[in-house]
């Protein structure tokens, strides 16, 4: 089986070409996602993701994270960890070496130091500085800034996995958490249907259990294009039935036969990367027509 890896955003790129270095020597499909997401993780110029990432309304630099092996459903996630900048390989161990699915806090920094996790602090001059300036906007709404790595990968042996990674919405409120450390929201991945990852105003994405909703439409035949547009659809018809505007958000997906998707919003100028043979691509994503 040809290796494919697709991620979010135009960093997206970063993602790829790490995660495909790892599936051309014949690495698993985890491996590949995680190292992925950590390479955007690692980047300081990303200032919403890892290190560098967006800091909350009291400056607080907080991640959340996820991965997920289609092969077996096994997952793993923590939210809302401080001075951890590997969050989605902190999340695979939550996965391997507890019996729980999700940490958050304080709790997952703990277990991240107990696994051996350097603390680190995660905030750079750049960071600081950008959010110093949007702490004094009075109008801070209009400008809630975010951008989180989704990363989905299918190896050499036909299996998928995934990995998302995020500061979440810049200036977001203490303890608040969206949908990227959620499975079946920020992520899903099944290997008998396919994997999917969202990335946007997680609280639209919670809303229709974005991720879930990709793939449980690919269970049912639909194509990763049909089925990432089928689900913004419906973040569409859930705004106007309370009234608002559809929020940016954005979906990519991939099925096990190495097809990919990926629709936003209106509005939303969502780029996103893809590895598949031996070529790494960026595209402009849709919304879906009526
Ligand atoms: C969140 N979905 O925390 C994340 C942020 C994000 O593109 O993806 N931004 O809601």
């Amino acid at each position: 089986m040809e290796p494919v890896t697709i991620a979010t955003w135009r960093f997206g790129t970063i993602a790829v070409r790490a995660a495909d270095a790892v599936l051309a020597d014949g690495g698993a499909a985890l491996d590949a996602a995680i190292a992925g997401a950590q390479a955007v993780e690692d980047d300081p110029e990303v200032r919403s993701v890892g290190r560098g990432g967006l800091p909350d309304a009291i400056g607080r630099l907080t991640l959340d994270a996820c991965v997920m092996e289609g092969r077996t459903l096994r997952c793993g996630a923590v939210a809302a960890v401080e001075n951890i900048a590997h969050a989605a390989a902190l999340a695979r161990r939550v996965m391997e070496r507890t019996p729980h699915i999700l940490l958050v806090g304080e709790g997952a920094r703990w277990f991240g130091i107990r696994e051996g996790f350097p603390l680190e602090n995660l905030q750079t001059p750049a960071s600081l500085a950008q959010w110093s300036r949007r702490s004094a906007r009075k109008n801070r709404q209009d400008e809630l800034t975010h951008d989180t790595v989704a990363v989905l990968a299918l190896d050499r042996s036909g299996s998928l996995a995934g990995a998302c990674t995020t500061s979440g919405l810049s200036h977001k409120m203490p303890g608040r958490v969206g949908d990227s450390p959620i499975i079946g929201a920020g992520l899903y991945a099944d290997d008998e249907a396919g994997a999917a990852g969202g990335t946007g105003v997680g609280e639209e994405i919670l809303r229709i259990g974005g991720s879930a909703t990709i793939v449980e439409s690919m269970r049912r035949g639909a194509s990763p294009q049909e089925a990432c547009e089928d689900a913004v659809r419906r973040i569409r018809r859930t705004a106007l039935r309370i009234g608002r505007r559809p929020a940016e958000v954005a979906f990519v997906a991939l099925d096990p036969t190495g097809r990919v998707g990926a629709s936003c919003t209106e509005g939303t100028t969502f780029h996103y990367a893809v590895a598949q043979g031996g070529k790494k691509r960026l595209f402009r994503a849709k919304p879906p027509t009526a």
